[in-house]
């Protein structure tokens, strides 16, 4: 899969594109992600990507041309996906992770200040995405979640398949808690029938863990 960000902000990227597993997904040749800097497609002396905005009202608002210039400068660009993060955007998803991860190659466009002029939402971006209700100052850390969602989801980048399909959000529920070594730790026990043996047992207390949980801290979950 191929990913370019674009944003005014490129050293953002440096440090969380190389370490974990969005660096294994690059080494192993599974993902080509690029940083593109805004500024490059401005053509002033002093590179300007804001403005005021027309209406008034606080703030800057950033200037549409250099987003089309600097995507359009993108190969293949008009066969990917252009998503725009952006407070207003669709909220992500699992669903909308695993679409994504479908396409061969996204882009990202990552605005700062009040947001960017409208037309590029209308003239460039085929999606708005937002992560979710709360409010960042800018899209680049919004972006990094989607590449790690998406990220996640190709083929060979997480060892075992097995867990993807037990995991939250493709059973529907919240996960079930876990333990490890040791089976006691300042007083607190691991349940008894994790150490039991009885398999048949220890999926139904699975079960019934993360329903109880999803209940309780998402019952919104449960709706449908
Ligand atoms: C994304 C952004 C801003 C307008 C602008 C660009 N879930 C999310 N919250 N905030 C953002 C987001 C996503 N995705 C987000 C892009 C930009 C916020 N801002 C700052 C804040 C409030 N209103 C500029």
């Amino acid at each position: 899969m191929r990913i370019d960000i674009v944003t005014i902000f490129p050293e953002y990227f440096t440090g969380p594109l190389d370490a974990a597993l969005l660096g294994k997904a690059r080494a192993k040749g599974l993902l080509d992600i690029r940083v593109h800097d805004l500024r490059a497609h401005t053509s002033d002396r002093h590179r300007t990507v804001d403005d005021e905005p027309f209406g008034g009202g606080p703030g800057m608002v950033m200037k549409a041309q250099p987003w089309f210039e600097a995507v359009e400068a993108i190969e293949g660009f008009q066969g990917a996906r252009r998503v725009l993060l952006t407070p207003a955007g669709k909220r992500f998803d699992q669903r909308t992770a695993e679409q994504l991860a479908a396409a061969p190659h996204i882009v990202l466009m990552c605005g700062r200040y009040e947001g960017i002029d409208e037309r590029v939402a209308t003239g460039l971006a085929t999606d708005e995405i937002s992560i979710g209700d709360y409010v960042l100052a800018g899209g680049e850390s919004a972006s990094l979640v989607v590449v790690e969602a998406v990220t996640r989801l190709l083929a060979g980048v997480v060892g075992e398949p097995a867990s993807l399909l037990e995991e939250s959000f493709s059973t529907g529920l919240l996960d079930y808690p876990h333990f490890t070594r040791p089976a006691e730790l300042r007083g607190m026990n691991v349940p008894d029938v994790l150490l039991s043996g009885d398999h048949a047992a220890i999926e139904r207390w699975r079960r019934e863990q993360a329903i109880e949980r999803t209940k309780e801290r998402r019952p919104d979950l449960l709706d449908g």
